[in-house]
């Protein structure tokens, strides 16, 4: 017997290419069913060649018998239909921010902390973009030298905040003059230092997310994060700029015989050669890309690098089709 999965938001940025990665992945799928809002029910999305109708979600196809629920419809959304899946039974892997800080459920990132889901079943949270690409790289290297403080900049791609502002920045390119509503200012030839809502301590949500996500990834809530989250008019991809101060001396040798090894990282660092990554040579990839690794100037124990990944792909939908992958191969 196959698997039975379910998609709810099938037809969003994350929710299409989850479907896309279903099929892209060796899982032995026996149905896929896709749900989503009014606005979307009776459209069709093709998989593995055969067009599959969009259903409409309800309280009641929740309680329908599925091994695993795919969620990406936002945290409204999560939040009520999650607990009535997971209540009737059903595996839920949720990418929205509803669960990922609640006690007892697990925050997945498979190359980093696929442990907690051992004799698991209910909700499992799937992190943030920017937390995801974060602790693949820098997991590795907390396991050899003990991560005291991250500080992290980011460039986030404008598909992080769905289909409308891809389509706010196309039009923009088309015509400057055209104007912004996803953001509070136009994103072409801009950056904008403002990812989701503010709070009152002058940080934003997406900042706080890779704080508090981190803490609880590595079990530790004595690593400090300091998050700066910038939106550019890229697409696809998101780049970080991180300084990390360990508590042992880790040699740059060391560091890239590390990272070459590790789960879902690809090592691009040879300046000479210009070589490091970019989000548009990483797009439409799975895995967490790693270059311009230096030393810190003044601080042996600081070290700097930039990491690039698809926030789609390895950001989002990737990281829930493989928390899928590790529940089966708990199974075995
Ligand atoms: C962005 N990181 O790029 C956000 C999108 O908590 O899953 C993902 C929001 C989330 O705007």
């Amino acid at each position: 017997m196959g698997l039975i999965v379910g998609v709810v938001g099938a037809t969003g940025a994350v929710g299409s290419k989850m479907v896309e990665i279903l099929e892209e992945r060796n899982l032995p799928i026996s149905s896929l069913r896709l749900f989503a809002s009014e606005k979307s029910k009776g459209s069709t999305v093709l998989f593995k060649g055969k067009e599959i109708k969009v259903e409409l979600l309800t309280e009641e196809a929740m309680r329908d018998s599925f091994d695993y629920l795919l969620f990406s419809a936002g945290g409204g959304v999560s939040e009520k239909f999650a607990p009535i899946a997971s209540e009737a039974g059903n595996i839920v892997i949720d990418n929205s921010s509803q669960w990922r800080m609640t006690e007892g459920i697990p925050l997945v990132v498979p190359e980093v902390n696929s442990h907690v889901l051992k004799g698991y079943r209910g909700i499992i949270a799937n992190p943030n973009c920017s937390t995801i690409q974060m602790v693949v790289a820098l997991g590795p290297l907390h396991k050899s030298f003990g991560m005291k403080r991250i500080v992290v900049s980011t460039y986030q791609a404008v598909s992080g905040s769905g289909f409308k502002a891809i389509q706010e920045l196309e039009n923009q390119v088309k015509d400057k003059n055209y104007p912004n509503e996803v953001y509070t200012r136009k994103i072409h030839g801009n950056c904008i230092p403002h990812i989701d809502v503010f709070y009152d301590n002058g940080f934003t949500k997406e900042e706080l997310k890779m704080v508090y996500e981190t803490q609880k990834i590595f079990e530790n809530k004595d690593i400090e994060v300091n998050a700066t989250t910038v939106r550019i008019p890229v697409y696809y991809g998101h780049s970080e700029s991180i300084t990390v101060e360990f508590e042992k001396t880790p040699e740059i040798h060391e560091v890239k015989e590390i990272l070459e090894k590790a789960d879902g990282v690809i090592l691009m660092d040879n300046p000479k050669e210009n070589c490091y990554p970019t989000p548009l040579e990483v797009e439409n990839t799975d895995s967490t890309y790693v270059g311009r690794i230096r030393k810190d100037l003044f601080n042996p124990k600081c070290l700097s690098l930039w990491v690039v990944a698809d926030n789609l792909r390895k950001g989002a939908a990737t990281n829930a089709v493989q928390i899928i992958e590790a529940m089966e191969n708990i199974k075995l």
